[in-house]
């Protein structure tokens, strides 16, 4: 088989990479090593920027987002008794919208099912070949058969834990990561959620967040030990503890019910730079990872895609600049939501080795931003996202 782009990952990056070069009519692949079922299964982002919603819409994709999805134009913090609304419109003149990355994965599939485009799921054994010169390929298992898939590029839209990355010769990558020492413990029910903008809870007893798909279905997480494992919180466990950690009024409003997913999430920041060696590029998760306390990992995963379609575009059309810049480009808007995604995970949660200290310097940071405007404009603007630049 040949093909003009080669994608590996049918994760968001990769779906919506092969939208936006279906729509400059520049033909794709895209290999998934699991099923489309399994895809779908896994519960993550809930927040979307502006830039990743525009760029849905202009892939096409957009019709059940722009009916379904919450415009938010605030969210709130709650740090030990105290309240804070950031006021993201007011603020910025933008919101963001609360719509799953399991919906935008299914519109984005099912837009592809209608595009024609191929999709091979349960790819085994994807491996790229050849990036350092222009003939790339990626040798692959499916149905029981040795595989070759020859392409122009090969894009990495494989997660953290890709082929493509790990494909790139040690010491052309240079990497950076700092692991924190706790996790995200998250739970989804068909319940209402108890406010109708996210909080965001800073306590003793750990951080805490209250989100939401839709006005039934409801998303919350705790801080939890990097020991504990998912099968020792019960569902009873969980809403008690998310009530203790709850301010009392949003407590109060709690609607418990069984879950439909309940998982433990590491929390990490990462990058790999840079993010192409000759032609084969890096996007999303295979190359950077943000804690998600910032709501960033999918917007940026979208940022990058937007930046290397355009890049693509440019590249059919006779020029080489797109492709020159597109890992520059994309870095300095990655390093901007690492550098928002550490501080505000530093900002709202329990370090085992904060001491009388650090705990100080978050109530400081918060008292600044409940009595500054600009510090208030500086939350609110990473929040919403920065431009694409
Ligand atoms: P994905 O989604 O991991 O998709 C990668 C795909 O590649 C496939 N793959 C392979 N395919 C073929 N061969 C191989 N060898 C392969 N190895 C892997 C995988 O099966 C998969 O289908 O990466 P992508 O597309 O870059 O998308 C990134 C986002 O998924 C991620 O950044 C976000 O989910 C992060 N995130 C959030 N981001 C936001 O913008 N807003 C949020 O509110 C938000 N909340 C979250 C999150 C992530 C979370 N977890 C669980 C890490 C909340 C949580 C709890
Ligand atoms: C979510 O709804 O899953 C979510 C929302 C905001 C975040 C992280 C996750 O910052």
């Amino acid at each position: 088989m040949r093909t003009q782009v080669a994608i590996v990952g049918a994760g968001p990056a990769g779906l919506l990479l092969g939208a936006l070069l279906h729509r400059a009519g520049i033909d794709n692949v895209v290999l998934e090593q699991r099923s489309a079922d399994y895809v779908l299964g896994r519960i993550r982002a809930g927040v979307l920027e502006q830039v990743a919603v525009d760029l849905l819409r202009e892939a096409g994709v957009a019709a059940r987002l722009d009916t379904q999805g919450l415009p938010h134009a605030g969210f709130e913090m709650a740090f030990g008794e105290r309240r804070l609304r950031i006021d993201l419109r007011a603020l910025t003149g933008k919101q963001v919208v609360v719509y799953g990355q399991t919906e935008v994965t299914r519109d984005l599939m099912e837009h592809r099912r209608q595009s024609g485009r191929p999709t091979v799921y349960e790819a085994e054994n994807v491996h790229p070949h050849g990036f350092d010169g222009e003939q790339p390929h990626l040798s692959y298992r499916h149905g029981g058969a040795e595989q070759h898939l020859q392409a122009d590029f090969v894009i990495g839209c494989d997660g953290f834990h890709g082929v493509c990355r790990t494909a790139v010769p040690a010491g052309a990558l240079t990497t950076f990561e700092k692991i924190y020492p706790f996790g995200w413990l998250g739970l989804l029910a068909d319940t209402p959620p108890v406010n109708e903008e996210l909080i965001y809870g800073h306590t003793e007893r750990g951080f805490t967040l209250a989100s939401m798909r839709s006005h039934e279905r409801s998303r919350y997480y705790l801080q939890c030990s990097l020991d504990d494992r998912v099968e020792q919180w019960s569902d009873d466990a969980f809403w008690a503890e998310l009530r203790r950690r709850l301010p009392a009024d949003a407590a109060a409003r709690l609607v418990t019910g069984p879950s439909i997913e309940k998982s433990i999430a590491p929390l990490r920041s990462f990058v790999a730079e840079p993010m192409r060696f000759g032609r084969l590029f890096l996007a999303g998760d295979a190359a950077h990872i943000v804690p998600p306390t910032g709501a960033k990992g999918l917007n940026l995963a979208a940022s990058d895609v937007g930046l290397l379609a355009q890049a693509l575009a440019e590249f059919y059309g006779g020029s080489l600049a797109g492709i020159d810049h597109y890992s520059q480009r994309a870095l300095a808007r990655v390093w901007k939501a690492e550098r928002f995604s550490w501080w505000f995970t530093s900002l709202m949660h329990q370090f085992p080795d904060n001491g009388g200290f650090g705990l100080r310097m978050q109530q400081a940071e918060f008292d600044y931003l409940c009595g500054s405007v600009a510090a208030q404009t500086a939350l609110a603007e990473n929040y919403v996202g920065l431009p694409l630049g």
